[in-house]
């Protein structure tokens, strides 16, 4: 049993008719997008926003219109994956890079819908680093700073050079092990001077649609 697949496509029953619809980034939200294709296809109208280049290139491949941020003011939903998700619904995103224009399209959404399968769910974040985007200028001091609050931030790189996001930024993965308090610390990250973003999503999803390995489907 695919997981991913499973909630992934579970979403789209959230999607109607002439939407504008915020596409997330990753591999479960991946199935979300193909079998909102398929729908296209079948002459489902709606019109999609990506969060990133990525998303961007396979909304094209499955047909699906876009419309850019500057014709909008708000979107009608937002699907997108998350790294994880604890009992008060706020997640911990950004493993796919994509967490400032995943944040932003969220963020003027009516709702917020997150498909994961069940390895996402922990009953407290940090056990996934938490990924922040920040400046290249003064990579250095910004991590000593995020150091301060209690973390080893990473600098992740690919192919051994510093990993760049859609927006030309860096990404500190910051091991926190556990986050009891995601709203006090999310403040406290982007008041860093070189701070651009941070992956803690706190009061911003709605619905969590959770795949189980045996093949159920859980609604948080
Ligand atoms: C994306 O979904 C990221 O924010 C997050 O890292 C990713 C989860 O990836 P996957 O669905 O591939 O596990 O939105």
């Amino acid at each position: 049993m695919n997981s991913k697949k499973l909630a992934g496509e579970k979403a789209v029953q959230y999607v109607k008719d002439g939407m504008i619809i915020g596409l997330g980034t990753g591999s479960t939200v991946y199935w979300t997008i193909k079998k909102l294709g398929e729908l296209v296809r079948d002459g489902l109208d709606i019109r999609g926003i990506p969060t990133s280049k990525n998303t961007e290139e396979l909304a094209i491949e499955e047909g699906i219109p876009l419309i850019s941020l500057s014709e909008i003011g708000q979107l009608d939903i937002t699907i997108d994956g998350a790294d994880e998700v604890n009992p008060d619904l706020q997640l911990i995103k950004g493993g796919g890079g994509a967490l400032l224009r995943e944040k932003l399209i969220a963020s003027i959404s009516k709702r917020l819908v997150i498909v994961v399968d069940e390895s996402k769910c922990v009953s407290r974040l940090g056990r996934f680093p938490l990924p922040v985007e920040v400046t290249p200028f003064g990579v250095e001091i910004t991590s000593k700073q995020l150091q301060v609050l209690g973390c080893t931030p990473k600098l992740r790189t690919k192919k051994d050079i510093p990993y760049k996001t859609d927006n030309g930024n860096y990404i500190l993965d910051c091991s926190f092990s556990s986050i009891s308090e995601p709203i006090e610390l999310t403040n406290k990250i982007n008041m860093l001077p070189g701070v651009v973003e941070n992956g803690l999503f706190v009061n911003m999803a709605e619905i969590i649609v959770v795949a189980k390995k045996d093949g159920h489907i859980d609604y948080l």
